[in-house]
């Protein structure tokens, strides 16, 4: 706990797009989330890296990335907005939290297996030791809440049993985290597979909306979504997976009340319901891209940020790792 607000962190990485799955599933939350915690946000380019990036992409991704935290509400002014791979301690805790971390824990994550078989040429190190340097992402903000995509879910378990067991070899260092998943949308599925996550790199583009999607685009990619048998528009993931999806993004990004979301939509008609569902994306997505595009002009804006942030979490993040260092018995002058 930091004054009277709790801690909250929650990272990104610059990889590809942004799909309207990150942005409901992670960022959009974080913004809601702002005012009640003190909030740290990360552009995780440390762990971008554990799958090959061609250079100049990652550079342009980061900057991307951050204008359009900015361009989403994330007000630079109440959060710590920062680049991973400008303090160093990220990469330091993380060696020393490997020797708390058994290689059988790392073969079991599900990310790391599948993406293992989507990069069998290039299952690296890194790859496996992914949750580690997120367990040290989290464990060196001493955060309490983290909110993700439940995807994340086993990579904040394993983040829970580290800390746990770090203290209990010591003392009380680490803060044990909570993982803090919405109710509506903490999975958003394919358009064209509701039963597959909507991905950033994914094979098929037309199952993902893209944060950067131009209207026509949208529109297009929603009106192919796969919807289910019968006609009733109403929230049934179980049964009704198409249509579940959809009303979970129409949503998030109108603000209404599921409840509210099925009346609106009883006895129409799928098309429709399809078309609406793509307008409500534009209309918002339409000004962050304007947003972000204009922020992206001002470079001396962002790279100021970035400098601010890294000082920031860089203040804290040597807190923690001085407290793991003098604890695991290295030598301090
Ligand atoms: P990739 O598909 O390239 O592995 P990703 O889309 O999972 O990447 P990340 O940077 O790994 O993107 O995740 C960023 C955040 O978005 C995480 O909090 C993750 O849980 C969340 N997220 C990712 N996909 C979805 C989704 N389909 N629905 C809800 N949240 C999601
Ligand atoms: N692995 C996360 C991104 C990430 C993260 C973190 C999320 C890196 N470090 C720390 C929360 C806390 C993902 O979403 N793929």
């Amino acid at each position: 706990m930091q004054g009277e607000k709790k801690i909250l962190y929650s990272a990104v990485q610059p990889t590809n797009n942004l799909t309207i799955g990150n942005y409901i599933g992670a960022v959009s939350n974080w913004v809601n989330l702002q005012n009640s915690y003190d909030c740290v946000f990360a552009i995780a380019n440390m762990h971008a890296i554990t799958v090959r990036q061609n250079p100049a992409e990652l550079r342009k991704n980061t900057l991307s990335l951050l204008a359009l935290y900015i361009a989403c509400g994330i007000d630079p002014q109440k959060c710590v907005l920062y680049l991973q791979s400008h303090v160093h301690e990220h990469a330091e805790l993380a060696w020393v939290l490997n020797t708390f971390t058994y290689v059988g824990e790392m073969e079991r994550m599900t990310q790391f297996k599948d993406k293992s078989a989507r990069h069998a040429d290039n299952i690296n190190m890194g790859l496996m030791d992914y949750p580690v340097l997120m367990a040290a992402d989290i464990l060196l903000y001493l955060a309490d809440v983290v909110p993700v995509g439940v995807d994340q879910r086993q990579h904040l378990e394993i983040t829970r049993d580290i800390a746990v067991r770090f203290n209990n070899i010591y003392s009380p260092t680490f803060v044990v985290p909570e993982g803090l998943y919405m109710k509506v949308g903490a999975k958003i599925g394919d358009l064209l597979d509701p039963s597959k996550k909507m991905s950033k790199s994914a094979e098929n583009a037309n199952g993902s909306v893209f944060m950067s999607d131009d209207r026509d685009t949208i529109i297009r990619k929603f009106k192919r979504a796969v919807t289910d048998s019968g006609s009733e528009i109403k929230y049934d993931p179980e049964n009704k997976p198409g249509v579940s999806n959809l009303l979970s993004i129409y949503s998030v990004f109108t603000g209404k009340g599921m409840e509210e979301c099925e009346r609106e939509f009883s006895g129409c008609g799928y098309g429709d319901f399809k078309l609406a569902v793509g307008e409500a994306v534009a209309d918002k997505l339409t000004p962050i891209q304007a947003e972000q595009a204009r922020l992206l002009s001002d470079k001396a804006y962002l790279d100021g940020i970035l400098r601010e942030g890294a000082e920031k979490a860089s203040a804290r993040a040597r807190r923690t790792l001085a407290k793991v260092y003098k604890k695991i018995g290295f030598y301090q002058v």
